[in-house]
């Protein structure tokens, strides 16, 4: 099925007949129920799951409506892209990682030493941090890495800190129009965040080799941060001072990774961690013998646990409650169930929060993953 028609069925309302009416987590219905999905209003129009542009222009951004518990693990193909590969990308079988800023001289770490340690290192997910409405929320994905971690590299070539921070560069030499995104991605680390974090360099996404598009040869990956931090095409580790100036790409990312007052230094940047955060993914009617039943699906992620105290409410004057069903374990997100009873016609605005004053949310308490739809006859 051609994209434009999958998104088609996804989100313009597809009717088709229920063939799942016994197994469905809400109340049973009538077998030959009709079923049809409601579609989010106010969002983009983005073409969906597919390959869009080339360069820092490059986009894919993946259809969320369908994920379903057997497939939380974003396939790469349909793993999304904020930035497609540099057009000057050289050879990666050559490929050389420089640790610099040590104590000593400067190392060298090949491509073929880290693809010959390499091992598996678990499901991780990655959202941009400019994933909005307008990209249906699609610029967000997981998978299962496998790739060496820092700690290790580290431990191995006797690498010891030289100073608390660590700036990860990547290779970016694209040629043409730049889209208004600033060329040259690297990000500043405190040392001990991806020492602690478990950050690794990764070779392998889902059992393949990375591709070209998602960091070929190497890409960061830093568990539970923001899509810009995750710097691809890795070229350079140096040790920085605490005084060093946030890189461009800090600077450009510093609104959407909630940077607040000075942030002159890296010193007073703080971590680009995504909080737990919540969203419907889709919203279906369900339709038979004259009764008629919603059931929204939603999606959880961020760091931390996935929380079973998920309140919804579908709209800013309504009392949020307690979401009915918890779909599937963690694997980077993780599904929830709701039984929806709206009472009449009209718009409405979902929107959740986590019912836990110790987890953190701070977007998700701005609004940000609210998702409406229109209810009519
Ligand atoms: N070198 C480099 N790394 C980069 C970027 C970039 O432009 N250049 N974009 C970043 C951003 S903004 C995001 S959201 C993630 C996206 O990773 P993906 O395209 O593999 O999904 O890569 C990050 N790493
Ligand atoms: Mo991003």
């Amino acid at each position: 099925m051609n994209s434009s028609r999958r998104k088609f069925l996804n989100t313009a309302g597809y009717v088709g007949l229920g063939t799942l009416c016994g197994n469905i987590p809400i109340p049973a219905l009538p077998c030959g129920a009709q079923k049809d999905v409601l579609p989010f209003v106010n969002e983009g129009n983005t073409q969906l799951n597919t390959l869009l542009d080339q360069g820092l222009k490059g986009r894919l951004v993946l259809d969320l409506s369908s994920l379903e518990k057997s497939r939380l693990i974003t396939l790469n193909d349909s793993f999304f892209i904020r930035t497609r590969f540099p057009a000057k990308l050289r050879n990666g079988d050559e490929w050389s990682i420089r640790i610099t800023g040590l104590k000593g001289k400067a190392m060298e770490v090949s491509v073929s030493a880290l693809r010959a340690a390499e091992v598996p290192m678990g499901v991780h997910l990655l959202e941009c941090s400019g994933n909005s409405a307008y990209r249906n929320f699609g610029l967000m994905s997981a998978a299962n890495w496998s790739g060496v971690s820092l700690k290790q590299l580290f431990t191995q070539n006797g690498v010891s800190p030289a100073t608390g921070w660590l700036n990860i560069k990547g290779f970016d030499k694209h040629i043409g129009d730049t889209a208004g995104s600033m060329p040259g991605a690297s990000w500043i680390f405190p040392y001990d965040s991806l020492i602690n974090g478990n950050a690794f360099l990764a070779t392998g996404m889902n059992g393949q080799i990375l591709s070209k598009d998602h960091g070929w040869p190497i890409r960061l990956i830093m568990p539970g941060w923001y899509g810009c931090a995750n710097i691809k095409w890795v070229e350079e580790i140096r040790f920085v001072g605490e005084d060093e100036p946030p890189t461009s790409q800090m600077q450009e990312y510093a609104g959407r990774t909630h940077q607040k007052g000075n942030i002159q230094v890296v010193r007073n940047f703080s971590p680009a961690e995504v909080d737990l955060t919540a969203m419907p993914i889709r919203v279906e009617r369900w339709r038979g013998s004259g009764t008629t039943k919603y059931r929204i699906t939603g999606l959880q992620w961020g760091q931390g646990q996935p929380s079973r105290k998920l309140k919804i409410r579908d709209n800013p004057d309504r009392p949020f409650k307690h979401v009915d069903n918890y779909l599937a374990g963690n694997a980077g997100w993780s599904l929830w169930s709701h039984q929806w009873k709206p009472e009449k016609e009209g718009k409405y605005t979902f929107q959740l929060m986590v019912d836990d004053p110790t987890v953190r949310t701070r977007r998700l308490d701005l609004g940000y993953y609210n998702r409406s739809v229109v209810l009519s006859g």
